[in-house]
């Protein structure tokens, strides 16, 4: 399984090509949809989400409610750009206006100076448009898909918020399905709400200062069987291509499975999860220490991993930089901006695991249509339950 996406944040849409899906998977723009409404929301979010209303058209790869086997094309519309229209179109613009319209001011944090001394472009425009977070969207998109492969084979997931600048929800024992209705309802996107106000406030508190605030989400992976990904090779490892992922998610700067950085302060007996067997379950860990890799490898166990988001660098509050054409320093110019982000990255990072999780079901096991796929993860399954 593999994608693309293409699009830029002003542009005239995003673009999602998906290939290797097997044929007869059942897939509706519902389904799509869902998900993008979802990653749509949550408190803190900026302006631009009340312009934007994103829902897909599938351009290709779908028939009558499923797929073909032929690459799946996904388009969703910018509504913005409307509103962008001489400043985004194709067509070439006078010299003049173009001069006046250049972005030469970057900002901290952003990709801004870095994309204009790699490309080139003294315009910085040609470096945000593409390096925004929007681009999450066609992400996302794709990542509906492989959630659409997993629910098949009763693989459930789902990313909620664990900690928005430094205000910590509790853990809580949860079924998926709970966590999925719980994590709805809330504004915050968390499991427990008893923290929700508290981190409501200091998102308020960090727009009333024109500054930003990032967090921790994290994603749980229920029913996946053990022997996912590969020992054999570093580039086969899952754990390692889910981490990838997580990192690749625009502001996110780690990645940790079960309890993570902790494990350099527990001694080995107080990190291994011991191994025990029952009949109907198969081997099973009794605890989940490791967040459900051992070699690089499921475990069985599912598969919990966290992912940190920094705080969005576009402010309101200016910070120190350096005009690329003058070399003055200045401070940012007013940018409309999210305060926090942080919930609608939890969806986003749900549909970036769910895409690893599957790609890797899709590579281990006979794929061209759903049923055969089927068949052979539940022969497997059944395999090592009694090995
Ligand atoms: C973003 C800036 C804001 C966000 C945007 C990401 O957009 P704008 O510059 O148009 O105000 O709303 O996020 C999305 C559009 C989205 O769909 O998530 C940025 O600078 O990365």
């Amino acid at each position: 399984m593999r994608y693309l996406t293409a699009g830029e944040s002003h542009g005239k849409q995003l673009t999602t090509i998906v290939e290797g899906i097997p044929a007869q998977l059942n897939l509706l723009k519902e389904d799509v949809n869902e998900s993008l409404i979802r990653r749509q929301g949550g408190y803190g979010r900026g302006r631009r989400m009340k312009i934007e209303k994103d829902l897909v058209s599938m351009l290709s790869g779908v028939r009558h409610g499923y797929t073909l086997g032929s690459p799946i094309t996904l388009a969703i519309t910018n509504d913005d750009f409307k509103n962008w229209e001489d400043i985004m179109g194709e067509d070439p613009i006078d010299e003049e206006q173009h001069i006046r319209r250049q972005v030469t001011k970057p900002r901290p944090g952003h990709a801004d100076l870095n994309g204009a001394l790699k490309y080139n472009h003294r315009d910085m425009r040609n470096v945000l448009e593409r390096s925004s977070a929007r681009e999450t969207a066609a992400r996302v998109a794709a990542g509906s898909i492989a959630k659409k492969i997993l629910k098949e084979l009763d693989i459930n997931i789902v990313g909620y918020v664990k900690e928005i600048h430094g205000i910590k929800a509790n853990d809580l024992p949860m079924s998926v399905e709970e966590k999925i209705r719980k994590s709805n309802e809330s504004p915050v996107r968390v499991i427990d709400d008893s923290k929700e106000e508290e981190m409501k406030c200091a998102i308020d508190q960090a727009k009333q200062d024109g500054d930003s605030i990032g967090g921790v989400v994290e994603v749980t992976v229920e029913g996946v069987p053990a022997g996912l990904g590969s020992y054999v090779q570093f580039d086969r490892k899952l754990d390692s291509k889910i981490a990838g992922a997580v990192v690749s998610i625009n502001a996110f700067k780690g990645a940790e499975f079960g309890i993570g950085f902790e494990a350099a302060r527990t001694r080995g007996s107080e990190t291994h999860d011991e191994i025990g067997y029952g009949e109907q379950r198969g081997y099973y860990r009794k605890t989940n220490n490791l967040g459900g890799f051992e070699g690089g490898m499921t475990t069985g166990m599912p598969i919990v991993v966290k992912g940190v988001m920094k705080p969005i660098p576009t402010l309101y509050k200016p910070l120190e930089s350096v005009d690329i054409n003058s070399k003055e320093p200045f401070q940012a110019s007013i940018e409309r901006s999210d305060s926090c982000a942080v919930p609608a990255a939890a969806v986003v990072m749900e549909h970036v695991v769910a895409w690893e999780v599957a790609s890797s079901i899709i590579e281990q096991f006979p794929s061209d249509y759903m049923e055969q796929l089927k068949e052979s993860v539940n022969e497997y399954r059944e395999r090592i339950r009694t090995f």
